[in-house]
């Protein structure tokens, strides 16, 4: 049996599994949950208790959060985007997955949920939110921008799991009018074209527009 990822692919934290197993080559099977009454289903909370997506499954090892799944896969894939042979190394590429994670991720997310899934979803959209975590998320972008200035990725001079860990949101805002918000970080929008000009981010693309 191999492995499975509970959940849609353009959601941005079952996309994160999706751009993994994408990047390690791996196969996989991705498992439709619906949102509403199947998310909080008995069978659903086995997988994740928390009732949301990605959950995953490699053979009778369950997993949920998206980013200790990815780093499931990266080190049962032996790849070096976690470089776990270096202890600096990995701890640094540890520090910018917690920054994307309690930094980046939480405003990026408002913006996303109001101008992107409300809409679609018939909900109204709250500007007001939308402009706070904008001025939110241009406070980190000023601390990504010196970072970037220094070395190429974020945890040194090659690309790692922080970096690409950053592609969901990121991909979802560029989607948005709010993409403008880029503009003025010229060495972020620089990372930002590294990080797309990958193989396997060329297939998340299309993964998450069929
Ligand atoms: C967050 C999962 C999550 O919020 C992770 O896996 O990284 N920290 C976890 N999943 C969302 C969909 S993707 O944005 C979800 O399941 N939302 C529905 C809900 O919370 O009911």
């Amino acid at each position: 049996m191999g492995m499975k990822v509970y959940g849609t692919p353009q959601a941005t934290n079952v996309a994160r599994v999706v751009m993994i197993l994408e990047e390690v080559g791996a196969e996989y099977e991705v498992m439709p949950v619906e949102f509403g009454t199947e998310l909080k289903s008995p069978a659903h909370l086995a997988r994740n208790p928390f009732g949301q997506i990605p959950a995953f499954q490699d053979d009778d090892f369950m997993l949920f959060e998206s980013r200790a799944i990815s780093r499931y896969i990266l080190r049962k894939y032996k790849s070096d985007l976690l470089h776990e042979d270096n202890p600096k190394e990995a701890t640094l590429v540890n520090v910018w997955l917690d920054v994307e994670y309690g930094q980046y991720n939480p405003p990026a997310g408002v913006i996303i949920y109001n101008a992107l899934v409300k809409p679609i979803i018939g909900q109204v959209v709250d500007q007001q939110a939308i402009d706070n975590n904008l001025e939110k998320l241009k406070k980190v972008l000023e601390v990504y921008e010196a970072r970037l200035s220094q070395c190429k990725y974020l945890a040194g001079d090659f690309i790692s799991f922080a970096d690409l860990s950053h592609f969901p949101c990121t991909y979802c805002i560029m989607l948005t009018q709010y993409k403008s918000v880029f503009d003025s970080y010229p060495h972020v929008k620089a990372w930002w074209e590294a990080i797309m000009a990958r193989p396997s981010i060329k297939r998340m693309v299309e993964i998450m527009s069929a």
